[in-house]
């Protein structure tokens, strides 16, 4: 969950991210990769839900993922509505040599979107791509439907560590600047009505889509922030 307030300094924001995929995608690693820089040949099926909370760096500022993981399987999988609740960022992953997979991800898409009706900044990953000569999913057609779909895009390898960090970041970053972007329209918004927010209400900062679509250029929006 995310708290955000005009008198909290960024180092409170907690964001919190879901891993969603297949089983054997390699959510468990990308996160033990990311949080410890562990990588674990036979690791097994996940169950129920974990969860690592890893401080990352934006533009100076520290900021804390909390970053979730449950198991792709459904029967080993944590209380869906639970397990998506409040989360602000998304890692979509497939395994870029297990074409099945990432024919799942309307699937988790799908889901996803059912669960958080505020858009959440959500990134398609392609794991495993040292798996060269096994490849079954091309860069092209994984970008292709990152694009179609307004979601960000990258590969990564959890087992050589190529990135693997660079995924998580561009997520928090993402959350960051349009969190950034939402405070300073507050500021604005109080300077012309200083009467306003005047009771301490609660203030759900919610991004307008077709301005975010404006600023980035593309249709990707969100967010964000429940207390
Ligand atoms: N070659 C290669 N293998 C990987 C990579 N990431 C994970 N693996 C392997 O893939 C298998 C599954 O990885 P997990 O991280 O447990 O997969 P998961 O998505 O958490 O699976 P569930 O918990 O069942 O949903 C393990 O044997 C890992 O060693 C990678 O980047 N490259
Ligand atoms: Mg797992």
């Amino acid at each position: 969950m995310a708290f955000y307030s005009e008198n909290e300094k960024t180092e409170d924001y907690l964001f919190k991210i879901v891993l969603i995929g297949d089983s054997a995608v390699g959510k468990s690693n990308l996160l033990a990769r990311f949080a410890r820089d562990g990588f674990y040949t036979n690791s097994k099926s996940t169950i129920g839900v974990e969860f690592q909370t890893q401080k990352i760096e934006i533009n100076g500022k520290e900021i804390k993922a909390q970053i979730w993981d449950t198991a792709g399987q459904e029967r080993f999988r944590a209380v869906t509505s639970a397990y998506y609740r409040g989360a602000v960022g998304a890692l979509l992953i497939y395994d870029i040599s297990r074409r099945q997979t990432f024919e799942s991800i309307g699937r988790w898409l799908n889901e996803l979107r059912s669960y958080l009706d505020m858009n959440v900044v959500t990134i398609l990953v392609g794991n495993k791509s040292d798996l060269k000569d096994a490849r079954e999913v091309t860069t092209a057609v994984g970008k292709a439907l990152a694009a179609a779909q307004g979601l960000f895009f990258i590969e990564t390898s959890a087992l050589d560590s190529s990135n693997v960090s660079a995924a998580f970041q561009t997520v928090v970053r993402e959350i960051y600047n349009i969190l950034s972007r939402k405070v300073i329209q507050t500021q604005e918004l109080k300077q012309k009505d200083p009467g306003w927010m005047a009771n301490g209400k609660t203030v759900v900062l919610q991004a307008d889509e077709k301005q975010e679509a404006a600023e980035n250029g593309q249709s990707k929006k969100v967010l964000c922030c429940s207390s």
